[in-house]
């Protein structure tokens, strides 16, 4: 619906299906293939935020309007010399925010692609944990075209799905990939009938939200902690703390800590 202001979102619409634990977040610029603005990139990241914080939430699906575009990267017509400006008089890159709160959010995140995931578009489903593309999907970087580059998730992750020397393909040819051979190459997770697309990311979903939310969570921070560095690891890290929060041992320190007493941890087993 609206922001933290309580403004109707204008760049995208937001959607949560009651009782079912699926929030969906829709790029909603199809005259512009869905390429976004640092406007939509905010608004974006409110949604997010909101997804994050609704402990109803257990899965967000990102998709674009319509079936010709998922997103087709930054808008060109509003690039500037420090980035892409749109109502300041200053250019933003706040896409790469939105990149790495997609990776810290604690919930899976599916990317439902139909039609063309290009340029920083492409960037946004390879950050998503799962991509579920249609029969008519297209993916591919054209930033060497229009001279731009994304040198951090953009490529390191590139790289790690598809493997370094189909990476430099990719980045150095600027080449479109069809749906079918995304699948092969590791970029996409499966690929349907365009008709089916949001029946079988939804069957997706479903899936997961009957598995263990805490499971979920720790394995989507472990899978991407090598890759994420000390940023990875501190995701990683903060889970052990909030899971020790819960426990007997953790809350001793606390109580001795609010009744003034000296701990006494000699309860709790050194285990093997
Ligand atoms: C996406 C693609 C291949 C679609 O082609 P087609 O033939 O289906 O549509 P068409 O006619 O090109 O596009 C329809 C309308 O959307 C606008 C077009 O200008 C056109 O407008 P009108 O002529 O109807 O007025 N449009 C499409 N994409 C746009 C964009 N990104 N910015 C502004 N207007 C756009 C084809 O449209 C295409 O190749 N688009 C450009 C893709 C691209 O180069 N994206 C930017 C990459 S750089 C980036 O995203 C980036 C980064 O590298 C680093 C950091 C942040 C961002």
């Amino acid at each position: 619906c609206c922001d933290r202001s309580g403004r109707e979102f204008t760049d995208i619409i937001y959607e949560k299906a009651v009782g079912e634990g699926i929030a969906k977040i829709t790029i909603n610029r199809p005259e512009r293939r869905n390429a976004f603005r640092p406007h939509t990139v905010k608004e974006l990241m409110h949604a997010f935020d909101n997804a994050r914080d609704d402990i109803s939430v257990g899965v967000v699906i990102l998709t674009g309007k319509g079936t010709e575009a998922f997103c087709s990267g930054g808008d060109q017509a509003l690039r500037s010399s420090t980035g892409y400006a749109d109502y300041d008089s200053f250019g933003r890159l706040n896409v790469l925010d939105l990149q790495v709160q997609i990776r810290r959010l604690p919930k899976p995140v599916l990317a439902m692609v139909a039609g063309y995931a290009v340029g920083g578009g492409h960037i946004l489903h390879m950050v998503c944990d799962l991509t579920i593309a249609a029969d008519n999907a297209v993916f591919g970087q054209t930033g060497p075209k229009v001279g731009s580059f994304d040198a951090g998730y953009g490529c390191s992750i590139m790289s790690r799905l598809v493997g370094p020397k189909k990476a430099r393909e990719m980045w150095f040819l600027s080449r479109f990939y069809s749906a079918q051979e995304a699948e092969k190459m590791g970029l996409v997770n499966m690929v349907v009938p365009l008709a089916k697309l949001q029946e079988e990311t939804l069957k997706w979903c479903r899936e997961i939200l009957r598995n263990s939310p805490t499971a979920i969570r720790v394995c989507k921070a472990a899978l991407n902690a090598v890759d994420d560095g000390h940023a990875g690891l501190q995701e990683l890290a903060g889970n052990a703390t909030l899971l020790f929060y819960g426990t007997e041992e953790g809350n001793e320190g606390k109580m001795a800590y609010l009744q003034r007493r000296r701990p006494d941890f000699s309860k709790f087993p050194r285990l093997p």
